[in-house]
């Protein structure tokens, strides 16, 4: 029986990555792997969460005596588990967490990487069997190896990324991830358990079709957003449209869309909520980096997303992401 080689697994890509840098530690590669593990646990919890009635409500005690627990709090367990328990990981944030987690054990202290997550992203479209995900950053420590990780390694702007990526629990599951060599999308073959190399070097088309954004709360946008929008909805074959909105109410899937087919993806501040919904580290940032890598763009409106400085681990931005083409036209619509 031939093997074919052309169908890499996470592991077998990421061990050739790590081979094209004789000086590479192996801790990326240990700590992606450790990633794809908690992404499979949690896919299997995911995809009997509709069965939630039989299993029990989180909170309960299901039939094997277990108690059931959120599946976003189950995600967070599992991916906190994986790096805490791995060799690559100084410490966690998490957007289930108020406060980072610094792992202060021999090993946990000799990483040099710090991981960020939001372990389950749209988890409120759990029960209507909409896609959602898990996102992660992942960064070099800034505090001294050997001693325990800090806040400030937490900090640090989106540009200081060495990885990121995220999960999408769908019609199929796929982990993509981006380092700055390129970003690669691996689909998750049940049959033998593991992800394997379906979208090599992703690049997101200049310019697509499709616009996501909340239609919502049009009328508190500010007024370039509104300008951007009506230019959308405007767009005809005549002039490089028509555009199709398209709005899952799940970043991750509409993100992960518009990355393979090209197009913009908005969560702009309101009147009332100037800094919108988004996490600056754990959705933003990550988005951002796997975007500019696969050459697109993402700004908060003003500033790149990557160059913006944090200064609190949950504070919230504004988001436009996706083809440059179509942020080149926001953004002229914000200069008019
Ligand atoms: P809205 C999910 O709760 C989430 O954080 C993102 O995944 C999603 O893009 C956004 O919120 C949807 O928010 O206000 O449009 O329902």
């Amino acid at each position: 029986m031939t093997v074919n080689r052309n169908v890499l697994t996470l592991d077998e890509f990421t061990l050739q990555q790590l081979r094209a840098f004789p000086r590479a530690t192996g801790e990326l590669s240990a700590l992606l792997r450790d990633i794809g593990l908690a992404a499979k646990r949690v896919n299997v919890e995911v995809n009997k969460a509709g069965l939630v009635d039989i299993l029990g409500d989180a909170g309960s005690i299901n039939v094997q005596g277990e108690d059931v627990k959120k599946l976003d709090i189950f995600a967070n367990n599992q991916f906190m588990g994986v790096l805490q328990h791995g060799i690559s990981c100084a410490g966690i944030a998490s957007e289930e967490l108020d406060d980072v987690v610094i792992f202060n054990d021999p090993v946990s202290n000799n990483s040099k990487y710090v991981v960020l997550f939001d372990p389950l992203d749209g988890s409120g479209n759990i029960d209507v069997n909409v896609s959602i995900g898990t996102i992660f950053s992942v960064y070099r420590r800034v505090s001294e190896i050997g001693k325990p990780a800090t806040e400030a390694d937490f900090l640090q702007p989106g540009i200081k990324q060495i990885a990121a990526g995220y999960v999408v629990y769908g019609s199929s599951t796929m982990l993509v991830y981006a380092t700055r060599r390129g970003v690669n999308g691996f689909t998750l073959d049940q049959s033998i358990g593991e992800f394997c190399l379906s979208h090599p070097d992703i690049k997101v088309p200049d310019f697509g079709l499709i616009y996501s954004v909340n239609h919502g709360h049009f009328f508190r946008y500010p007024l370039g957003v509104r300008k951007y929008i009506t230019l959308c909805q405007e767009k005809t074959k005549a002039n490089g449209g028509p555009y199709t909105q398209r709005y899952i109410g799940s970043m991750v899937a509409d993100v992960h869309r518009n990355l393979i087919k090209g197009g913009i993806f908005m969560y702009p501040g309101t009147t009332d909520k100037p800094k919108g919904k988004l996490r600056l580290l754990y959705e933003c940032n990550p988005f951002a980096f796997i975007v500019e890598v696969a050459g697109g763009r993402a700004t908060n409106g003003t500033q790149r997303i990557l160059e913006v400085v944090p200064t609190q681990l949950h504070e919230r931005s504004p988001l436009f992401i996706g083809s440059g083409g179509m942020m080149s036209e926001l953004e002229a619509c914000f200069q008019e």
